[in-house]
């Protein structure tokens, strides 16, 4: 068996996080660099050519659109580096879906591309670091992984991007997905998939840009009245999602607004608040002209609302084939 070649690009986060004390909860991110840690991957003797590449070392709320950048061009280049089998990408559980989705939309993922992470930091009692990369490493040595878009893995779980929501703040099962659970389980020593790959073959659905239109996103609660839509709209907005109550609801009189807004071509999309659940079409989005995100989050519709802005895309109909697609 020949043995995979990885990239391992480094973008800091728990994973690289470190402590006082093997007890203390209060870490900081992005302490321990990628050779550091490669050194302790080595000592699992795990079968693999591990290539360490440092992109960044943050916490991941501080992703930013130049990481993004940097991340994105290592990872294409690496797609058409012969070398190289498969790609894995450390990085802070923060925003870890967000950049996820941003590369499945991006990328041509014809090799394996796993993002990984880690709940505990790598001084704490339980350290889930390790593990998680022993995973990460079997499914980015995995041929079966190509074709799935990018993956993520945590705790034990294989989450395609556009599925997976970090929904808790604590805890190694922090991770779910919506509306697939997980597409895959993994241990270090097993890889059990769920079902076949659903996009072999095709290639990028949209070119990298770092600089992307401003989507701003309203958060919908009680008493929030029309000029909350004011005061995040700029000449510069070009859409807005709202994070919605139930199913992408809002007041009134902030849908009349919203569709004042709509009318010269800002382009509105209705998400929810809520972790899970679908959001679709309602009869007046027609006339509103508003499209509704689907299974997407408040945050992977801005991404893709983006995308699509800069792609030249202003007709609602269209880009709610977008969104409608899986
Ligand atoms: N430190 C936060 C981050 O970088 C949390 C984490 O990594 O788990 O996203």
């Amino acid at each position: 068996m020949t043995i995979p070649r990885i990239l391992v690009l480094a973008t800091g986060g728990t994973i690289a996080g470190a402590a006082e004390s093997a007890t203390r909860h209060d870490y900081r991110p992005g302490q321990i660099t990628i050779e550091e840690l490669l050194s302790r991957v080595k000592e699992l003797g795990i079968p693999a050519q591990l290539t360490g590449r440092q992109i960044a070392n943050i916490g991941s709320e501080d992703m930013s659109p130049a990481i993004w950048a940097s991340l994105h061009a290592a990872c294409d280049a690496a797609m058409n580096d012969p070398e190289c089998d498969g790609i894995i990408i450390t990085h802070g559980t923060d925003t870890a879906e967000e950049t996820a989705f941003l590369l499945d939309l991006t990328l041509s993922t014809h090799k394996p591309v796993v993002l990984v992470g880690a709940m505990r930091p790598a001084t704490a009692v339980g350290y889930d670091g390790l593990r998680n990369f022993a995973n990460a490493m079997r499914v980015a040595s995995d041929c079966e992984a190509a074709g799935r878009g990018v993956l993520v893995v945590m705790g034990d779980r294989v989450f395609a991007a556009r599925d997976i929501r970090k929904n808790r703040t604590r805890g190694t099962d922090a991770f779910a997905g919506f509306p697939r659970d997980s597409v895959g389980l993994v241990t270090p020593s097993a890889l059990e998939w769920f079902g076949a790959p659903w996009r072999s073959g095709e290639p990028a659905r949209f070119p990298f840009r770092q600089q992307l239109p401003d989507v701003p996103v309203l958060y919908i609660h009680s008493g929030i009245t029309p000029d909350y839509a004011d005061r995040l709209i700029t000449a510069e907005t070009r859409g807005i999602v709202v994070c919605g109550v139930g199913e992408g609801n809002m007041p009134d009189s902030v849908r009349q607004r919203l569709v004042e807004l709509a009318k010269p071509g800002l382009q509105v999309v209705r998400a929810s608040r809520l972790g899970e659940g679908l959001v679709d079409r309602e009869p007046e989005d027609d006339a509103n002209g508003f499209i509704a995100a689907r299974a997407l989050s408040p945050a992977k519709a801005r991404i893709l609302l983006q995308m699509l802005i800069a792609a030249g895309q202003d007709d609602p109909a269209a880009i709610q084939c977008e969104f409608d697609r899986r």
